[in-house]
């Protein structure tokens, strides 16, 4: 049902914004493990079967349960993964704070024509609080950032996407009709994520995420360039 009038925009970040993973999330891991003298590397190629696991902290467990099972059984599992996060956490928002990574094309555009129209802007994102400013801020300025008026991220859910749990939370704080929203994904979990919440998706998929199955969406566009507002409200209306 998507015949509600659009009042909200809920973005994704990785993926969606900027194309962040293999450049941006990816060395940043690499940087921790190497601090914490460990000898993993993760390549281009296995960070794409690793990103089936949203969340950094689930993705290095994951990792290290399925290829490193001697290292699940330290004494001191949980305190040196929640560590090594921290790490590449610091490493990933020193990377991009310089700008390192740009917003994929019409990204700071259509922002820009939504608040214009009245539209509100949320964000529903795994990935940390503060890698979002981070990215975001040398890109939008601190001012468009400002007005992101609900921005959900990281462990504010227990459960990650493809789980519909961080877009209940956005909608809850917006106080809207799941209906009455479109969302902006880039992935297969996020699209789940967002339709199994009720909110209809529009999908622009990245450098890791072409070919994943995307039924379901309002739409698979290459990217956000050259599209307007108007069309964004006439897909949401299911009149496209
Ligand atoms: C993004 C992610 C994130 C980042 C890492 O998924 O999976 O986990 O890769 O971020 P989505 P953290 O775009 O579907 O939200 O390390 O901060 O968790
Ligand atoms: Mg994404």
């Amino acid at each position: 049902m998507c015949a509600s009038r659009l009042e909200a925009l809920i973005l994704d970040v990785d993926g969606t914004l900027a194309d962040t993973e293999r450049d941006g999330h990816r060395p940043a891991f690499n940087a921790a493990f190497r601090e914490a003298g460990l000898d993993w590397q993760w390549d281009e190629a296995l960070y794409g079967e690793l990103l089936e696991v949203t969340g950094g902290k689930e993705r290095i467990r994951h990792f290290a349960q399925t290829r490193q099972p001697d290292f699940t059984r330290r004494p001191d599992y949980d305190e040196f993964v929640a560590a090594l996060h921290r790490a590449k956490t610091r490493h990933y928002v020193a990377a991009v704070a310089g700008g390192s990574i740009p917003l994929r094309p019409g990204v700071a555009r259509l922002l820009r024509e939504a608040r214009a129209a009245g539209l509100r802007l949320a964000i529903a994102t795994t990935t940390t609080p503060e890698n979002v400013a981070a990215l975001l801020v040398p890109a939008l300025g601190a001012d468009l950032m400002s007005l992101f008026e609900v921005v959900g991220a990281g462990d504010v859910v227990p459960a990650k996407k493809p789980a519909p749990d961080i877009y209940l939370w956005v909608l809850e704080r917006l106080g809207l009709a799941a209906a009455s929203c479109l969302a902006f994904e880039d992935s297969e979990n996020g699209l789940r994520a967002a339709l199994g919440a009720g909110v209809p998706a529009l999908v622009t998929p990245s450098g890791y995420t072409r070919g994943q199955c995307f039924t379901g969406a309002l739409a698979v566009l290459p990217d956000l360039g050259g599209v307007g507002l108007e069309e964004i409200e006439l897909l949401q209306r299911g009149q496209v």
